[in-house]
C-alpha cells in the first residue's frame, strides 16, 4: 500500500483506518434476543431514551412530570419528535443521534420523519434487525449490563430454557447494590437464599463467606467479562461503612482469585431529580486518590475506570500512568458529546499513549449503537489523525500498516487485552 506522503493523506488514511475498524463495546445497556423485552429498540425507544426526555422538559417546563410518565410511550415518542425535531432543529447531541440512525436506515431524515420510521420497524424483526445495526455501526460485540438484583433479568438467567446465547453479546457481572445500598441488598440476597447476617454495618464473617459464595455463583453462571458498579462522587478506598467492607472483604478478593477485571464508573449523583427517572441523575466532582489507593493495593486486579467529571479527567490520566493495572474507559455520558470526547482523547493520546480505551457507547436502545459509534469515530478519527500528522512532520515514517494495528488496539484490542476476553 503506498505510504502516506502529506499531512492531509495522513488524515485521510487515519479517517478511513477508523471508520472500517471492527469495534468491541465494552459498557452498554443492551441485552440479546434471549432476554426478549429487556432489549430496547425502534423509534419510539429511541424518542424515550432519557437524554431526550430532559430535553423534552426544557423545551416544555408547562408539562408535568407525573403527566408524561402516564402517558403511552408512543404519546411521548411524539411528543419529544413534536418538540425537539420538528418545533425546533434537533441541534443537540442526543437529537442528532436520532438523525443519524434515521439516515443511516435509509429513512429520510425531516419533519415528516416519524411516520416513515414507525412504518419501517412495524415490519422489522429483530434478529436480521440486530444484524443490521451491528454492520451499519461498525460493531463486532458488546458488553451487556447483567444484574443478578434485578428481578426481571435474574428470571431469564435463572429460567432453565433460555437458548443458546448470542456470542456478540458478552455479559459483565452488575454489582452496585451490594457497594451502594447494602441493607437493599442484604434483604435481596435473603431472599434469594443466601444466609446474610449482620446489620447496616456490613456482612459478619459468614456474610463475607455467603457474599462470595453469591459472586461466584453467578459468575459461574454469567461467565462475565469483568464485575461492574457505578458509584457517587464520594466514594473512597479504603473508605467506610458496609459497602466499602463488602468490597475490601468481599468483591476485591474475589476478582483478584478469579481474575476477574473489575469496571468502575465514578461521579453519578442519583437522582437529585427523583421526578425525572432515569434522566434525574447528575454529577459531582469524584476523588482520583481512591482510584490509585485501590490499584495500589490491588495490583493483582485489573481496574477499568471511567469517572463522569469533566474535571477528573486529568488526574485520571495521571493514575494511569502511575499503575499498569489502572485502565481508563470512555467518555461517559455527559462526557460522550463531540466537543469533550475532542479534548479527552487528545489527552489521554498525549498521556498515555494508546493504552486506554477511547470510548464505550452506553448504549440502551439497539439502534443507538449507529450513531453512537458513527459520532465517536467521527472525533476519534479527527484527532489521531492530527497526532499521526504531527508524528510525521516531527520525522516518524508513518505508515498505513501501523496506524490499522493502533487503531485496532484503542477499538477493541485493549479492552480484550486488559480483560482477558
Ligand atoms: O449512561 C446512562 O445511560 C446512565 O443512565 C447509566 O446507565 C450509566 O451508564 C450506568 O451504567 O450506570
Ligand atoms: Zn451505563
Amino acid at each position: 500500500m503506498p505510504e502516506p506522503t502529506t499531512a492531509d493523506a495522513v488524515r485521510r488514511i487515519v479517517a478511513r483506518e477508523v471508520a472500517e475498524a471492527r469495534v468491541v463495546d465494552m459498557h452498554t445497556h443492551l441485552y440479546d434476543a434471549r432476554f426478549g423485552g429487556l432489549l430496547l429498540w425502534g423509534v419510539d425507544e429511541l424518542l424515550t431514551y432519557h437524554y431526550l426526555v430532559a430535553e423534552l422538559f426544557r423545551a416544555r417546563p408547562d408539562l408535568t412530570y407525573e403527566g408524561f410518565w402516564k402517558l403511552p410511550k408512543r404519546v411521548q415518542a411524539d411528543l419529544v419528535w413534536g418538540e425537539l425535531f420538528v418545533k425546533r432543529s434537533p441541534v443537540s447531541e442526543a437529537c442528532r443521534g436520532v438523525v443519524t440512525c434515521l439516515a443511516a436506515l435509509a429513512i429520510r431524515p425531516g419533519p415528516e420523519a416519524l411516520e416513515r420510521a414507525r412504518a419501517y420497524f412495524k415490519t422489522a424483526e429483530i434478529g436480521a434487525y440486530t444484524d443490521r445495526v451491528f454492520k451499519l455501526a461498525g460493531v463486532e460485540r458488546v458488553v451487556m449490563t447483567n444484574d443478578p438484583f434485578d428481578d426481571a433479568e435474574r428470571a431469564v438467567w435463572l429460567s432453565k430454557d433460555r437458548g443458546e446465547p448470542d456470542p456478540r453479546f458478552l455479559p459483565a457481572l452488575r454489582i452496585d447494590s451490594l457497594l451502594v445500598d447494602w441493607p437493599g441488598a442484604a434483604k435481596k440476597l435473603r431472599a434469594m437464599k443466601c444466609k446474610i447476617k449482620g446489620g447496616a454495618a456490613g456482612p459478619d464473617a459468614a456474610g463475607v463467606k455467603a457474599v462470595r459464595k453469591f459472586l461466584a455463583d453467578w459468575a459461574d453462571r454469567m461467565r462475565p467479562v469483568y464485575l461492574a458498579a457505578s458509584l457517587p462522587p464520594d466514594f473512597d478506598y479504603p473508605g467506610k461503612g458496609a459497602g466499602a467492607k463488602v468490597l475490601r472483604e468481599c468483591v476485591l478478593p474475589f476478582a483478584e482469585e478469579r481474575k476477574f477485571p473489575v469496571a468502575l464508573m465514578i461521579g453519578v449523583r442519583k437522582l437529585v431529580n427523583p421526578e425525572l427517572r432515569l434522566a434525574g441523575d447528575s454529577l459531582g466532582l469524584a476523588r482520583v486518590e481512591a482510584v490509585e489507593a485501590l490499584s495500589r493495593e490491588w495490583p493483582g486486579v485489573c481496574f477499568f475506570v471511567t469517572m463522569l467529571a469533566r474535571e477528573n479527567q486529568h488526574a485520571l490520566c495521571v493514575a494511569a500512568r502511575k499503575f499498569k493495572n489502572l485502565m481508563p474507559f470512555g467518555c461517559w455520558w455527559f462526557l460522550n458529546d463531540p466537543s469533550i470526547i475532542r479534548e479527552m482523547t487528545a489527552e489521554r493520546l498525549e498521556l498515555l499513549g494508546l493504552s486506554f480505551v477511547p470510548q464505550h457507547s452506553d448504549a440502551r436502545v439497539l439502534d443507538q449503537l449507529v450513531y453512537k459509534w458513527r459520532h465517536a469515530r467521527a472525533v476519534v478519527a479527527e484527532v489521531l489523525g492530527a497526532k499521526y500528522a504531527d508524528l510525521a512532520a516531527a520525522g516518524w515514517p508513518v505508515e498505513t500498516a501501523d496506524i490499522r494495528r493502533d487503531v485496532a488496539r484503542l477499538l477493541s484490542g485493549n479492552f480484550l487485552e486488559f480483560a482477558r476476553a
